[in-house]
């Protein structure tokens, strides 16, 4: 049978230098920009992350990259969007590097030790211009290459916080060999958020991956916190928590691991 190549991610604007890849693809994104344009930059002025954060990367020495989605996919199911992007860059990590990292929930990449390797951020345009029939989300990951080489690279609060694929498979990673992986394995994946079957099937990709399953957690919310065993993910790519007084499904929130899986 002939394999029907996939239209998606081919459209890939490479820039030496830009405030923020996910800034740049959320304004395309207002002027009418189709599904699977890519965004990748050797250096970014204001790389961010998640609610006002800043994403840290030395240029040329990291992969930072924003991808262009609009899919059918359902709002409670949005989540969906932003993990099918962290399983495949795990697919391309484990393709161009032999590691294989975990994903700790909601959307970071952990080395072995439990370090940082990369980090996730959604951003959808939902009161926006909805060209092409779909809501804009544009999600961006940052994946450490080849910085930091050790805890002597980091700024004091990153020390024992981050690693890299470089130091994690103890050999220098290509770039744009991963770039490619990555959006060959997300295409299909993408593609697969269009229909019930496909989203579970990747619901169940990120529950095999995800090292928060198992962990004693606390999670951050807007309005508070809560702590307890994270036990599962719902189709939906939301968290499933055990407390002392019952189960709470989180749609959103930051995850501190209390004690790891294991
Ligand atoms: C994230 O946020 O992890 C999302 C990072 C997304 C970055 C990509 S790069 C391409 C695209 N364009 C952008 O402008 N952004 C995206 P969050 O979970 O909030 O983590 C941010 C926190 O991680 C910071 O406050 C630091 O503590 C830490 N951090 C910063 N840079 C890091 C790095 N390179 N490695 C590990 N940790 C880092």
């Amino acid at each position: 049978m002939d394999t029907v190549p996939d239209p998606s991610f081919t459209d890939i604007r490479w820039f030496q230098s830009i405030d923020s890849t996910n800034r740049y693809l959320l304004d395309e994104a207002r002027g009418g920009a189709p599904h699977g344009v890519v965004a990748v930059a050797d250096h970014q002025l204001a790389g961010r992350g998640r609610l006002g954060r800043r994403w840290e990367a030395p240029a040329g020495s990291n992969l930072l990259v924003s991808v262009l989605l609009r899919l059918g996919l359902p709002p409670e199911a949005r989540h969906l969007a932003s993990a099918v992007v962290g399983l495949a860059a795990v697919d391309a990590i484990i393709a161009e590097s032999g590691v294989t990292p975990g994903i700790k929930w909601p959307n970071d990449l952990l080395g072995a030790d439990g370090r940082k390797l990369a980090g996730v951020l959604a951003e959808a345009d939902l009161a926006g211009p909805q060209a092409h029939g779909y809501p804009p989300i544009v999600v961006g990951i940052g994946i450490n290459v080849g910085w930091p080489l050790s805890d002597a690279d980091l700024p004091g609060d990153l020390v024992g916080t981050a690693t890299s694929l470089q130091q994690e498979a103890g050999r220098p990673v290509d770039r744009s060999a991963l770039l490619h992986a990555l959006l060959a394995a997300l295409g299909p994946r993408a593609t697969s958020l269009g229909t019930p079957e496909g989203r579970a099937e990747q619901a169940s990709d990120l529950r095999r991956r995800c090292v928060t399953i198992g962990s004693q957690v606390r999670v951050e919310l807007a309005g508070g916190g809560f702590e307890g065993m994270a036990t599962d993910v719902t189709d939906e790519g939301h968290l499933v928590v055990a407390t002392g007084s019952g189960s709470r499904t989180v749609v959103a929130g930051d995850v501190l691991h209390l004690r790891p899986a294991g």
